[in-house]
């Protein structure tokens, strides 16, 4: 243990990704694209909020959508255990010389107990909180389940001009990882990191950062992913579809990316594995493995490593983004063509 780690306590126990709230500029818009299209379930609306769950979610939501001025990521939040570990949280991060804000229930965000908000050492938005409104179990409800049939918020992924940072700082939170892509020197350009046994609750693309990659959202079935694409196709807004359908190398996931009305990207996603074993090991990819993004060698486009959501601080205030030293875009890496 470093001197620092011990002014700040221990970490807190994370649980998974629980939500992400968003800000958009037309919630209409944003409306149809998570509630209709994607299949997400409005748990609580009024003229600025949209508080949304997928069929397996036992919690209010897992993602939000407020209006605002400038389409942005307000911030991501993780489930602790207790709610002891919502103060550890606080300590942890105040410790380490973070901004930090305690948000009382009711004063926050619909459904959500007491709660600290962070800026953590990357530059994020992050709350952690125990206590969350229950929701009724949509899993059989076949008769109300439409669209994409999302059925959980799966990850965050968000770019980070030093991915070792952020490898670092989500170990000390007690994040193990699952997969990584490397060089030959094993420098590291993304990582793939976990506190549910799943691959990944929140993964690092290397870029210009801090900005929000995209929300990773699971449904159960590989055609639930298709409908998504070929209703963008029926509508005319195949301009929606940014990447995929494809298979991962990383992750093995089944997965569609999509750009909402204001530009955040979602990708819809299935069929990754278990990582709950005490001893399961870190896949290595190298970079210049083609199969490592999509299984099948389809390029990745270029909007894809460039493009993201700005992120806010704690008074809701845009922030600037510092650029990346190492990206996989510009690394020689075949058939992305982007070497
Ligand atoms: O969830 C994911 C991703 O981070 O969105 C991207 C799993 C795998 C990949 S990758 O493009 O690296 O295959
Ligand atoms: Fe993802």
């Amino acid at each position: 243990m470093t001197t620092g780690e011990h002014r700040a306590g221990p970490a807190p126990d994370v649980v998974r990704a629980a939500y992400a709230q968003l800000t958009v500029t037309d919630l209409a818009g944003a409306r149809w694209f998570w509630a209709d299209l994607l299949g997400l379930h409005v748990q609580y609306e009024d003229g600025d909020t949209l508080c949304l769950r997928g069929t397996d979610e036992l919690t209010h939501h897992s993602v939000v959508l407020r209006r605002g001025d400038v389409a942005a990521l307000d911030h991501i939040a993780y489930r602790v255990r207790t709610p002891e570990d919502v103060d550890r949280a606080e300590r942890f991060f105040a410790g380490r010389g973070c901004p930090t804000l305690r948000v009382p229930a009711r004063e926050g965000t619909p459904g959500v107990g007491d709660a600290v908000r962070v800026v953590d050492p990357l530059g994020f938005p992050v709350e952690f909180f125990h206590d969350i409104e229950r929701a009724e179990r949509l899993i059989q409800r076949f008769d109300l389940r439409h669209g994409a049939e999302v059925s959980r918020l799966d990850h965050f992924n968000i770019c980070t001009p030093d991915v070792p940072a952020a490898y670092a700082h989500y170990a000390s939170l007690g994040f193990r990882c699952s997969e990584t892509i490397e060089g030959d020197a094993h420098e590291l350009y993304a990582a793939w990191m976990y506190r549910k046994p799943t691959v990944h609750d929140v993964a690092f693309t290397s870029g210009a950062g801090p900005r929000l990659h995209h929300l990773g959202l699971a449904t159960h079935e590989s055609h639930h992913v298709l409908r998504a694409a070929d209703v963008l196709g029926a509508l005319h807004q195949e301009h929606r579809i940014e990447r995929g359908p494809g298979r991962h190398g990383v992750s093995n996931a089944f997965y569609l990316y999509l750009r909402d009305p204001d530009g955040h990207r979602v990708e819809i996603y299935t069929s990754d594995y278990y990582t709950g074993d005490p001893d399961h090991e870190t896949y290595r990819w190298n970079v210049r493995d083609d199969r490592r993004r999509d299984f099948w060698g389809n390029a990745v486009v270029a909007s894809w490593y460039k493009e993201a959501s700005p992120v806010c601080g704690l008074d809701g205030t845009v922030q600037p983004v510092s650029d990346g030293a190492l990206e996989e875009s510009s690394a020689r890496v075949g058939a992305d063509g982007l070497g």
